[in-house]
């Protein structure tokens, strides 16, 4: 039984060291200390010894089987050890390697353009307020002191949705709205779309943008318009550029005036950008009509105001050489891609 035994022992350590999983040590186990093991085999079978022979054989069958257990234990974490190893280089990660990409959205370049102007206005100490696009004749025309027969009232001109509401065909409606609420001083821009019943072509669209401005306070005058556009005019175009006042004609301002900046790409000294001229007109402006203010509820008497109007388009098509407005509203991704920023 002896030599039974150590055959056994023999045979079970050389199977042990080709076992690999948890699962094949596990059967291991089981096939030798289980209940129906080959180890416990040995102690059943110890029936058939010599009462003075068993307790020394019943020993060395339990020192087997501790042996066996210690050498399982050993095995099992060399197994668990290794897998591990395993799961770890299946797991690395360079952390060196270039990361991915996610894809990000950008500001469309009206908004960009839109951000420098409010940034500018702002640090002059301009509030932005904005309207409804939807708006009633009072306030987009009446309002602004706008005649009955002006020919912006026409139907031709103007998207009318009922007798009374129309689609604003400038942002000073909203202006009119301020001037009935808050109290002077006044420094407000709105920025916002507008909308005419135009022909669509390069540079025409019946939707655009604008930034109207208001100042009211008590001795406001022309010398502050001008000193307001020309810091706005240095700051979009560069500290070379001169602003000039031609006299015009508004509803709502008087006196009223086209402003023409130096033209940046020539510096004034006429090219094809401004068509010899060396001038390119960027807005129009002019002193609070008296009519405008006292309709706002504000005494003309005591407060005077200036207003100016920027168009939004062509200053962002100018600047980014863009050569049709339409491109500004159609979102083909093609064209607002290159200006992801
Ligand atoms: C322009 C030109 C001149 C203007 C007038 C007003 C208001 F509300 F005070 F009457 N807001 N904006 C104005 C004046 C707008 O756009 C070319």
């Amino acid at each position: 039984m002896k030599e039974q035994l150590e055959g056994l022992r023999v045979q079970a350590l050389e199977e042990l060291k080709t076992l690999e999983s948890p699962k094949e040590l596990e059967d291991f186990r089981v096939r030798y200390m289980g209940k129906k093991g080959s180890v416990t085999g040995l102690l059943r079978g110890m029936g058939a010894l010599p009462a003075e022979e068993r307790p020394v054989m019943g020993q060395m069958v339990n020192q087997l089987r501790q042996e066996l257990e210690d050498a399982v234990t050993e095995k099992s974490q060399a197994v668990q050890a290794a897998l591990q190893k395993e799961q770890l280089a299946k797991e690395k990660l360079d952390v060196t390697m270039p990361g991915k990409k996610t894809a990000s959205g950008g500001l469309h370049p009206l908004n960009v353009v839109l951000d420098d102007i409010i940034d500018i206005f702002q640090s002059m100490g301009f509030d932005v307020i904005d309207g409804p696009e939807v708006e009633t004749d009072y306030y987009c025309f009446q309002a602004l002191n706008v005649p009955e027969d002006h020919p912006a009232r026409d139907m031709q001109d103007t998207f009318y949705l009922t007798d009374n509401l129309l689609l604003r065909t400038q942002t000073s409606a909203a202006q009119a709205r301020t001037m009935e609420t808050a109290k002077p001083p006044i420094r407000v821009i709105c920025p916002g779309r507008v909308y005419r019943a135009d022909e669509v072509d390069a540079t025409h669209s019946p939707v655009f943008h604008q930034i109207e401005g208001l100042v009211i306070d008590k001795g406001v005058t022309m010398c502050d318009l001008k000193g307001v556009l020309e810091q706005f005019a240095h700051e979009i175009y560069g500290e070379d550029t001169q602003i000039r006042f031609r006299p015009s004609f508004f509803p709502f301002t008087e006196p009223s005036v086209e402003v023409d900046v130096t033209c940046s790409a020539c510096g004034g000294k006429g090219c094809r950008v401004c068509k010899g001229a060396g001038w390119i007109e960027i807005l129009g402006a002019g002193m609070v009509h008296p009519r405008v203010l006292e309709m706002g509820g504000i005494d003309p008497e005591e407060y005077s105001g200036f207003a100016f109007g920027i168009g939004l388009d062509r200053l962002t098509t100018t600047r980014y050489k863009i050569s049709d407005i339409r491109l500004l509203f159609e979102n083909d991704l093609r064209f607002l891609e290159q200006f992801d920023r």
